[in-house]
């Protein structure tokens, strides 16, 4: 039997918030098949393949998914009937040709991500190996660095933060199991903590807390001072990283700052932004300038980028074009993985692997709206990735990518090494200029 596609078929599922999303699975001639499901952001950037939907206001609000489905199920696996699951990008081409447009507008950069991956997931069942190891063929293991989620605001939360995300990042430790296990003990220190100061402990859309604090100086001190009370040093074995999505709160040419009260031009961002840098053990930024605001961005790595991670996700949007903009122009030394900003697994690859040859760190990530889907966890070791940036340690969506490491790194053994060790050759080489 030749692993040829035989047969396409999607399902409407509902994501962690409860909206429809697509679900499809891929048979090959065989009897292997996969799966594959596709998560959905909030904070989403202008630069994103589409995200169709049916705008049906009697189903689901307009966010169905059938119209997607129909799609899936007709032209698309029409054109891939007959195709092998290992020729992976041939695949992904042949959807894009047949979408035809530049955004996946015409079919959907969902209907053809969740094809997409389980034509992955297909092709590795037939070769009876794990996702990881089919996609980073025989060699050593990186595991990730978790960027955990421990503090929500921003588009996720209906608090008063203006930043996104609070993340704590367990660098210095030897294996993942370690640092999984110091960011759980962290997180119910964070909540024994928000709630002895009256904060209410109910979380976010990400899994981490979301209580009613607008300064961000305030949410940091209360990251800081849980790391401490759960036994570990604050900058020395965790540290903290942010994702301000400032794209949320920029607004013809000015940053607006709700909860500081504060309404910055594009300098004064960085300046800001320089500031929480110098207060606290902060390593990674992920966009702390506007997905437009190149000026600034180029500006904000001047500024910090041989000391912090800087990492582009609205501004990068996981494609190779704009990621050689950003190396070309100087700024970012850090890129955000998100399949669905892209719409397939071989594009994904291809800008991991345009990312590494730039110098720039990859983090692989989950959207704002998650299914039990655990592929980006296979990916972030497959393509080694530095970080899995995967949510906080509640909310089994998101636990569920994070214990999936657990297991690869079980599996593993010696062949596993912890990204975290290799953090102070990518900081030198940020400063010999890459
Ligand atoms: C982000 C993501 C994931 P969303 O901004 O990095 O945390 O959020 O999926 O809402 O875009
Ligand atoms: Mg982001």
């Amino acid at each position: 039997m030749s692993g040829a596609i035989v047969r396409v078929k999607g399902r409407e599922i509902l994501d962690s918030r409860g909206y429809p999303t697509l679900e499809v699975d891929v048979h090959l001639d065989n009897g292997h098949w996969g799966r594959g499901r596709v998560p959905s952001g909030a904070s989403t950037g202008r630069h994103e393949v589409l995200e169709k939907r049916d705008g049906d206001e009697g189903r689901f609000c307009g966010m169905g998914v059938r119209e997607v489905i129909g799609l899936v199920e007709g032209e698309i696996a029409e054109v891939l009937e007959g195709q092998r699951a290992e020729d992976q990008g041939s695949v992904d081409r042949l959807m894009c040709r047949l979408d035809g447009s530049l955004t996946k507008s015409r079919l959907g950069g969902n209907g053809i991500l969740a094809v997409s991956m389980a034509v992955s997931c297909a092709a590795s069942a037939e070769k009876g190996l794990p996702l990881y190891r089919y996609l980073g063929g025989i060699s050593r293991y990186s595991l990730p660095v978790p960027f955990v989620n421990v503090l929500n605001g921003g588009a996720h939360a209906d608090n008063g933060l203006d930043i996104q995300e609070f993340m704590i990042i367990p660098m210095k430790f030897s294996h993942f199991s370690e640092a999984l296990r110091a960011s759980s003990e962290v997180f119910m220190a964070l909540k024994s903590r928000l709630r002895g100061d009256g904060y209410r402990t109910n979380v976010g859309d990400e899994g981490g807390f979301a209580p009613d604090i607008r300064s961000n100086r305030e949410a940091l001190d209360k990251v800081v001072q849980s790391i401490e009370d759960a036994g570990y040093r604050p900058g020395e074995d965790i540290f903290l990283g942010l994702d301000v999505a400032a794209s949320e709160f920029a607004d013809e040419g000015f940053y607006h700052l709700s909860g500081e009260g504060a309404k910055l031009d594009s300098g004064g961002m960085v300046d800001y932004l320089a500031g929480l840098v110098r207060d606290y053990p902060i390593v990674s930024i992920e966009d702390g300038m506007s997905e437009d605001d190149t000026v600034g961005w180029k500006a904000l790595t001047d500024a910090l980028g041989e000391e912090v991670l800087l990492v582009g996700d609205d501004v990068f949007v996981t494609s190779v074009e704009r990621l050689r903009e950003g190396a070309a122009g100087g700024y970012g030394n850090g890129l955000l993985v998100k399949p669905n900003q892209v719409g397939t697994v071989s594009e994904t690859m291809e800008a991991v692997l345009c990312a590494t040859r730039s110098g720039y760190v990859s983090v692989m990530s989950h959207r704002s709206g998650e299914t039990e889907d655990v592929s980006i966890a296979d990916y972030a070791v497959g393509l080694g990735c530095m970080g899995l940036k995967a949510g906080s340690v509640s909310r089994s969506e998101r636990l569920a990518k994070y214990n999936r490491v657990l297991r690869i790194e079980e599996e593993l053994g010696e062949d596993g090494v912890y990204s975290g060790i290799y953090w102070e050759e990518m900081r030198l080489r940020w400063k010999q200029g890459r």
